[in-house]
């Protein structure tokens, strides 16, 4: 009795505005609806909690990593604050957050970094479950989609780098129909489904839309056309960035992309003026 009129005075000066006040509540789940009104549920609380908890995503804007993670905190309706990192100088927060891998992006929530593209859009997914579900609950549709989505990091990131940076040569060929050979696979998984996910976007889309924003630059250094070989998986790939926001706002403009891949296919001493995402290390 005395607790819950100490809460009931507690949240009556902080009108649940207060972060701690929250925190109290949680700690006694029942007591929200009893003292606070009969119209809150604890669940209303508890998101309104997390949906102010402090999120700070290190990132490089050309990285489709970065990106994975941008349409799954938009997909969630969540706030943060993004940080461009620098690979030459790193941040003190990037390299104290992820220690082994020292690469973007992170997420910094609470103070807690997670790292790894994948495994922090799945956190995302799971510390805030109330909107747009990105993986099925269904554990064997969830092991579908982690298999597909660890398909796309295995193949496309290595060998869309071989056909962007190809000089020509026969290696670029050999990466243009190793390219297409995935991309191919990736539609037949696709299907004649809006999307990956069915008729939303899910954690198979957020992993692979980003690196559409690269299409550009792989055709135009490649000398092929994408879209003439996989024809259901553009049109997948426009569907997204036309139906989402979240993917609209997250991707950058092919053409940027394009700009910022030939900068880096220039000398060294180009990269060191360009300060921001340069060298080998990216894309
Ligand atoms: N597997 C990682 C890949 C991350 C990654 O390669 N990030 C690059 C940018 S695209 C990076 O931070 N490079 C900086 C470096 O290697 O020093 C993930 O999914 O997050």
């Amino acid at each position: 009795m005395f607790v819950c009129i100490l809460l009931y005075l507690v949240s009556q000066a902080g009108k649940i505005h207060s972060r701690l006040n929250l925190k109290l509540l949680l700690q006694f789940p029942l007591i929200p609806t009893i003292v606070v009104g009969q119209n809150l549920d604890p669940y209303e609380i508890t998101y309104c909690y997390k949906m102010n908890d402090e999120l700070i995503l290190l990132d490089c804007w050309a990285s489709s990593y970065g990106m994975r993670v941008k349409i799954a905190l938009a997909e969630k309706g969540l706030e943060y604050e993004c940080r461009e990192e620098n690979f030459q100088e790193k941040s003190h927060l990037l390299l104290k957050s992820n220690p082994i891998h020292k690469t973007i992006p992170v997420l910094v929530h609470n103070g807690n970094p997670i790292c790894e593209s994948l495994n922090i859009v799945r956190y995302i997914d799971e510390f805030w479950p109330h909107k747009s579900p990105l993986l099925p609950s269904d554990p064997y549709k969830r092991s579908q989609n982690l298999f597909w989505a660890d398909y796309i990091d295995k193949k496309i990131y290595s060998i869309g780098k071989r056909v962007w940076r190809g000089k020509g040569d026969e290696d670029q060929e050999i990466a243009k129909r190793e390219f297409i050979e995935c991309l191919k696979k990736l539609e037949d998984e696709l299907g004649n489904k809006p999307y990956f996910g069915g008729e939303n976007v899910g954690f198979v889309d957020v992993a692979l839309v980003p690196f559409t924003s690269w299409f550009y630059t792989y055709e135009a250094r490649g000398n092929f056309s994408i879209e003439a070989e996989c024809p259901k998986l553009v049109s997948w790939a426009n569907r997204c960035i036309r139906d989402n926001e979240s993917v609209a706002k997250a991707l950058p403009h092919p053409r940027k992309i394009y700009d910022f891949a030939l900068n880096l296919l220039r000398p060294a001493q180009r990269q060191d003026e360009l300060g921001h995402c340069p060298g080998h290390h990216i894309i």
